[in-house]
């Protein structure tokens, strides 16, 4: 007979967990003693269950593993929440664990006593009570096999206190061999002869494609035939964007230069499109036809319903694609490449502007100059994600983790503690708002006591910056977004880290470059001039695309 909480740490051992994050209550104790003897799985202490999250589903995000977390019932389990929508939106596996008291005889009333089965039903795939410790090997397994198949997301178990002490004979299920399906042979034809056939085809990437790790195949297509691609925000990376072809980041919703190339295709190629990101062209009756390969069918809404669906693995679909279509000497790309020309020499010009407060363009310049190529970037959420989708060349899959889909604040530091934890080798940087890192500063103790190499580069401009653009806009007075902030180098210090402030816009480059050769914690505090981002992004940009 094997101890309920001794199975579930089998369990998880046996789909090769590495880390659980959390904080324990009472009614986690018996998992965390059983944790406590496991060999293989080490226990990531956080300060707030939400940076645990955060981490899991990085975690997930990254190694297409699901992520652990740890949580007590009631307080602990709601702290979680943002966590599961924030992986559930953005398609990263994570499973949670929450404690619970005693499910047979309490005799503590409603103390603490939250439905959290069905507070997490919305925003997961899978949501369970083990109320026999019997089934918990089948529910393990199950809530691994929901949270990594596509679409990936977030899952939950409840593990109430008097079940985890129970003794039972079960054993650990094992994990089955599964290879996706690949797409219908006929599917990739009627594909391949629409793209040859077209005059001005163009490849979009999005969020799917970055998670399966298409990069290869689609770098091929594009070797092969010379057609153009654009990304969204979730698809940055799949191939590097210093590539000629590359017609740059939907990071604005319209009027940008990426969204002139985009009209002039009469093809539209959209490779693991979801439905979360904004996309970057509408489709309309008599429009554009797009051509969807993805893992799952098309959601069809009024702007979105394709005509030619390719469904399967997608690197596989695209691998298919690119074996059997004939270049085309009728294919005319000439438009898109030019409004991609115009876009770097107008992003060439303002980059060059290193005044002080730094000026965003010329920071995005800096951080890539400074950052190696496959260095991490992992913004929070504010002004400064727009400029970075749009400015930033990312390099390799995965090296801009942003949040384009529940776009919550305050998941940059824990998503860069994450991904330092992943690739111990590779520079990450997290790239916060004063707001945003705010949300969970307190794990720079975790990150100090995890002793990662990381650098926290945080935009302070004493506001709400966002929203405040957004107030301006909408013609409403500057009104209840702005605040003071702490002395940033001092409360880096305070837990240990190493603490920079940047004084002039020319110091960055050797700042940065300190900062990555030297080890450990580093926080920048780098004072930010926002004051032409409507100029610029909401008009400059629109004139100029406009124009072409
Ligand atoms: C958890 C959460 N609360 C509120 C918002 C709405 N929101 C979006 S951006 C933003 C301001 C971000 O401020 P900051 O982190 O300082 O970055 P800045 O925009 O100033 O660069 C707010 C409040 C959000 N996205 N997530």
């Amino acid at each position: 007979m094997t101890k309920a909480s001794d199975l579930f740490i089998q369990c998880l051992e046996e789909e090769k967990v590495e880390y659980v994050f959390g904080v324990p209550g009472e009614e986690n104790l018996d998992f965390l003693d059983s944790l406590s003897r496991s060999s293989s799985i080490k226990l990531i202490l956080t300060r707030h269950e939400q940076g645990a999250g955060f981490m899991a589903a990085t975690y997930g995000r990254h190694t297409g593993k699901a992520g652990v977390c740890l949580a007590t019932l009631g307080p602990g389990a709601t702290n979680l929440v943002t966590a599961a929508a924030y992986a559930q939106l953005g398609g990263m596996p994570m499973m949670m664990i929450t404690g619970q008291k005693p499910i047979k005889k309490s005799k503590q009333g409603r103390f603490q006593i939250l439905d959290v089965v069905s507070m997490m039903a919305p925003i997961t795939k899978f949501t369970h009570q083990l109320a026999s410790s019997d089934n918990i090997p089948s529910r393990v397994r199950e809530a691994f096999r929901l949270a990594e198949e596509e679409k990936p997301g977030a899952v939950h178990l409840e593990f109430p206190e008097d079940v985890a002490e129970e003794e039972t004979d079960s054993r650990p299920l094992h994990r089955s061999l599964v290879r996706r399906p690949t797409a219908d042979e006929k599917a990739v034809r009627a594909a391949v002869r629409k793209i040859e056939a077209a005059k001005a085809p163009v490849l979009v990437i999005g969020a799917g494609a970055n998670r399966k790790m298409t990069s290869r195949m689609l770098l091929q297509l594009v070797e092969k035939t010379g057609i153009p691609f654009v990304t969204t925000q979730l698809g940055k990376g799949v191939i590097d964007e210093t590539h000629a072809k590359f017609l740059g980041c939907a990071a604005l919703s319209a009027g940008d230069f990426v969204h002139r190339a985009i009209e002039a295709a009469d093809l539209i190629v959209n490779v693991g499109h979801d439905v979360i990101e904004k996309p970057p062209f509408f489709m309309r009756p008599g429009g554009t036809e797009v051509i969807h390969v993805s893992t799952n069918t098309a959601e069809v809404d009024p702007v979105y319903f394709p005509q030619v669906e390719v469904i399967g693995d997608i690197a596989n679909a695209i691998w298919q694609i690119k074996e059997d279509i004939v270049p085309s000497g009728g294919w005319n790309f000439d438009a898109m490449l030019r409004a991609r020309a115009a876009e770097l020499e107008h992003t060439r010009s303002i980059s060059d502007d290193c005044r002080f407060p730094v000026f965003p363009p010329c920071l995005v310049r800096q951080v890539r100059e400074a950052m190696p190529a496959d260095g991490i970037l992992c913004l929070d959420n504010g002004v400064y994600k727009i400029w970075f989708a749009r400015n930033y060349p990312a390099r390799a899959p995965n090296t801009v983790l942003l949040d384009n889909a529940l776009a919550t604040m305050g998941a940059g530091l824990p998503s860069a503690m994450a991904s330092a934890m992943v690739y111990p080798g590779r520079k990450v940087m997290a790239i916060c708002g004063d707001g945003g890192f705010m949300m969970n500063s307190q794990e720079m103790e975790t990150a100090v006591r995890l002793k990662l190499d990381i650098i926290v580069l945080i935009l302070r401009d004493d506001a709400y910056g966002m929203i405040r653009w957004k107030q301006a806009n909408m013609g409403f007075d500057d009104f209840g977004l702005t605040y003071g902030n702490p002395d940033f180098v001092k409360y880096a210090e305070s837990y240990g880290a190493q603490g920079h402030r940047v004084e002039s816009a020319e110091g960055v480059p050797t700042m940065l470059r300190q900062c990555l050769d030297t080890p450990g914690v580093h926080l920048i505090d780098c004072p930010v001039d926002y004051s032409e981002n409507d100029r610029i992004l909401n008009k400059e940009i629109r004139e100029l695309s406009a124009k072409l």
